[in-house]
């Protein structure tokens, strides 16, 4: 069902809404399509890789991206986060951009929406305890938004904010956590074209407890920097303090990226589990988009910038 012969022009964005099951038979086409997508700017024309991993990896079934869920806003407790979130509201929903930009603007959703069109991505998520799934986002690249703000030449860093509700997330109540939600990129990170801001999955607007309306989708880091329910975008000059760092710095660094060499101080990063399948499969560097990202860190030392 995930090799297709058909050539990717053939299919067009819009082709995917038609139903679910159209969906998902497309989805597995335009994989293919993301990668290249992604590898335009580094890759010359004739010479694009073959998206072969993209298209083995089977999809996620949508009632497993949609009950398995961290969302600390809610629960700890990955099943509780769905029931839980059934109560939020993520309308109305307007999304600040600001700090070191030359064009600073308060977004409504539906300006985003409108604004900026809606791609088909499917990426491998994987979490940092250790387990993965494959989900097809809906979505549009941060770096639109981000030339659209014009960094001014100080920004280094771009920070972003979690909603703070707590009167409909009861996980907010936890005194063991630093709310709201906070998460960080560096600048180049987050103006590289996988890192996606993402408003929907399975073609359909983001279920409450995978971060609706609107988060963020970094593709080759561990899940918690794919911050949800994304209510502020800050462009920064220093690198910005995180919930999860502040939380436990040496289990969670600020670039957590994907790296099958790097435990976490209490269990290896070197294999996983993809929800569905039994045995374990290895973790790839970069969660398999080393072509797409290794420029990023090059000279480096990732064991010391975990
Ligand atoms: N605001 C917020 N964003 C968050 C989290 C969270 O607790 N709060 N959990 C993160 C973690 S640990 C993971 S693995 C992913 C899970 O995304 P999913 O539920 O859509 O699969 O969301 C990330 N984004
Ligand atoms: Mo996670």
């Amino acid at each position: 069902m995930f090799r297709s012969n058909i050539p990717t022009s053939e299919i067009t964005p819009k082709e995917v809404y038609l139903s679910r099951r159209d969906f998902m038979k497309a989805a597995a086409v335009t994989a293919a399509g993301a990668l290249l997508a992604a590898c335009a700017p580094r890759a010359s024309s004739s010479d694009a890789p073959a998206p072969a991993v993209e298209l083995t990896d089977t999809l996620t079934p949508l009632e497993d991206v949609t009950s398995y869920n961290n969302y600390y806003e809610f629960s700890g407790d990955k099943q509780a986060v769905g029931p839980l979130a059934r109560n939020f509201h993520p309308r109305p929903w307007d999304v600040e951009v600001g700090g070191l930009v030359n064009n600073p603007k308060t977004y409504a959703i539906e300006d985003l929406l409108a604004k900026f069109p809606q791609e088909e991505r499917v990426y491998r998520l994987r979490c940092v305890e250790a387990w993965s799934m494959v989900i097809p986002w809906t979505g549009f690249p941060l770096a639109k938004l981000l030339a659209e703000a014009q960094p001014a030449s100080a920004a280094r860093y771009v920070r972003f904010v979690s909603v703070l509700r707590p009167e409909e997330m009861p996980g907010q109540k936890s005194p063991f956590y630093q709310w709201p939600y906070q998460e960080g990129l560096r600048l180049d990170e987050a103006m590289n074209d996988l890192t996606l801001l993402a408003t929907g999955l399975y073609g359909e607007p983001l279920p409450n407890q995978n971060g609706a309306p609107i988060r963020l989708v970094v593709p080759w880091k561990y899940g918690f920097k794919s911050i949800k329910g994304i209510v502020k975008i800050e462009l920064t000059d220093s690198q910005p303090e995180t919930l999860w760092n502040t939380a436990s710095p040496r289990e969670y660094g600020f670039y957590s990226n994907v790296n099958p060499s790097v435990p976490h101080p209490r269990w290896s990063q070197a294999s996983e589990r993809r929800i569905g399948e039994f045995a374990r499969r290895p973790t790839l560097m970069f969660n398999g988009y080393e072509k797409e990202v290794a420029y990023l860190y090059e000279g480096m030392d990732l064991k010391l910038n975990y």
